[in-house]
């Protein structure tokens, strides 16, 4: 693989990190895959570096069954920020998120040494800390893939699998907003996970509330035009309300996937698109226009909005699908119900 930088950035990182006694990796709200194995890849990066103690740690809880499954199964001792005594660290890394974005229950005040994302914000070049932000990469689960092998770190099973799960997930097995780094360090996992585990951890075992959601979510889709919108109600997570958007995306005469669900005084949101480039451009513009906060890559997008924002007083499911329609300029067509629409 050619160096394009790597062996200077992992120095400029590890000299930033070392030396440390402890060290805190935090990952974004309702934690996804990519996000826990970039974690978990980058505790054990500095484990091997000689760091007596890493902890990962995330605010919300742990959502998906496959990701309940992967922290389990790959014994990932990942905890809950409301128990962390962040000022017991003497470094804290930030992993698939940015310090301040929304989705990261960081105190505003707490200072962050290094931060790894992949997503179309960066922070300012004279941030204090440490930072590899990638709008050409699918997954943050890639950059630490070449962090670990440029810092000549080898692999283990369960990381191995943990990362490439990471990429496979975010990219959907490498065939939406995947770049070729991507692939490389795709290739190079393959031969390195433990493909039992990996099974288990894609076909997970459901709690019944899964198919409740899903019925939920069959019963109020609609369809204007190509795009589809759901609205899953209150949800026992918001990762729920991403589950049902890529799964209500593979109806063949949808270009646009909308789901929006409630959680906790917040309503959730997730778009899918299949050809344009632009969801996360339109997340953001769409939780603008709520109040609430937004983004994504190419074909996938999500974002937050409190039901205090004033614009979400009353009924936020309408105004928030209001909002979708005119930023998707897709006001102007009819609403029919997706199980009776004569396309599905
Ligand atoms: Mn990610």
């Amino acid at each position: 693989m050619e160096d394009r930088g790597y062996t200077q950035k992992v120095a400029t990182f590890k000299a930033r990190i070392l030396p440390a006694n402890s060290v805190l990796i935090v990952v974004h709200d309702f934690p996804d895959p990519d996000c826990l194995a970039s974690a978990a890849g980058l505790k054990y990066l500095l484990t091997y570096w000689g760091v007596p103690t890493c902890k990962i740690t995330y605010g919300g809880f742990v959502g998906r069954a496959e990701n309940r499954t992967m922290v389990q199964l790959l014994e990932m001792s990942a905890v809950p920020i409301v128990l962390v005594d962040l000022s017991s660290f003497d470094r804290i890394i930030v992993a698939d998120s940015l310090p301040g974005g929304g989705n990261v229950s960081l105190p505003p005040d707490a200072k962050v040494d290094a931060v790894f994302d992949h997503h179309m914000e960066s922070p300012d070049a004279d941030a204090p800390y440490f930072f590899d932000v990638r709008k050409d990469i699918g997954a943050t689960s890639t950059l630490i893939t070449q962090y670990l092998n440029y810092a000549g770190c080898p692999i283990p099973r369960r990381e191995a699998t943990a990362l490439y799960y990471g990429i496979k997930t975010d990219t959907n097995g490498m065939g939406r907003d995947a770049f070729p780094e991507d692939l490389e360090c795709y290739k190079l996992l393959f031969d390195l996970l433990d493909h039992q585990l990996l099974f288990k951890i894609e076909h997970p075992q459901r709690e019944i509330e899964f198919f409740r959601g899903l019925d939920q979510a069959l019963r109020t889709a609609i369809i204007f035009g190509d795009t589809a919108y759901i609205y899953t109600g209150e949800v026992n997570t918001p990762d729920h309300v991403g589950e049902m958007a890529d799964f209500f995306s593979s109806l063949k005469i949808l270009e646009w996937t909308v789901c929006a669900g409630i959680f906790r005084e917040k309503l959730y949101f997730s778009l899918r698109c299949k050809t344009l480039e632009n969801a996360g451009i339109t997340a953001r513009e769409i939780a603008r226009q709520c109040g609430g906060s937004g983004g994504g890559h190419g074909k996938i997008g999500a974002g937050q909005i409190p039901l205090s924002s004033k614009s979400m007083a009353n009924n936020p499911s309408h105004v928030f699908k209001s909002t979708a329609k005119k930023v998707l300029d897709r006001s102007d067509l009819p609403e029919i119900p997706l199980l009776k629409s004569a396309d599905a």
